[in-house]
């Protein structure tokens, strides 16, 4: 189901000539991952592939995902790409939200795991939406709320868009469920 929704942003431009412009923006629908991305450093709870176990919505919990345990160094990345067809050519993309389900890998009380969602548009800079820290309540991953981050990058028909996350901080390790994906443009 295509979801768009329209909403005023910037409200009014006055621009030289002295007119008034009305800009709208179009949010997408709910994005999921279609493939594997460059990073594939942690490890797959079923099958090779990566992105599978991270593309279901809602999010299927423990029943397919990545994973670090608590000995993978920090630093290690997995990241998938992101299929942007439903973004029309000539677009400016203003904001990208990303939503990871996600947990700590083992249930030990006392310690966390911080994951740090990341994106990468056109294979250029590697940029976080932000840090999740997670503390050992669960080991079943649960989805967080959306976080975006402005951005502006023109959409054509050779436009790419990977999606990540990274196992930024803590000794629990990380699971990775899904990660959704919205865009504003
Ligand atoms: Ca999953």
């Amino acid at each position: 189901m295509k979801k768009q929704l329209y909403f005023l942003i910037g409200a009014v431009i006055i621009g030289t000539t002295g007119l008034l412009a009305v800009v709208y923006a179009t949010v997408s629908a709910i994005l999921l991952p279609n493939g594997d991305g460059t990073y594939m450093g942690w490890q797959t709870s079923t099958g090779t592939v990566h992105y599978v176990n991270v593309d279901d919505q809602p999010c299927n919990g423990n029943t397919d995902y990545n994973y670090v345990v608590s000995s993978t160094p920090l630093g290690t990345k997995d990241s998938y790409t992101i299929d942007l067809s439903s973004v029309p050519n000539g677009s400016t993309i203003t904001k990208i939200g990303l939503n990871p389900c996600a947990s700590v890998f083992t249930n030990v009380s006392g310690t966390s795991s911080t994951l740090r969602a990341f994106f990468i548009f056109n294979g250029g800079a590697e940029l976080q939406t932000n840090v999740y820290i997670i503390g050992n309540s669960t080991t079943i991953p649960f989805q967080f709320t959306t976080t975006t981050r402005n951005i502006s990058v023109l959409k054509t028909a050779t436009s790419t868009l990977q999606v990540g996350a990274e196992y930024f901080k803590g000794d629990r390790g990380l699971k990775l469920s899904n990660m959704r994906v919205e865009l504003t443009y």
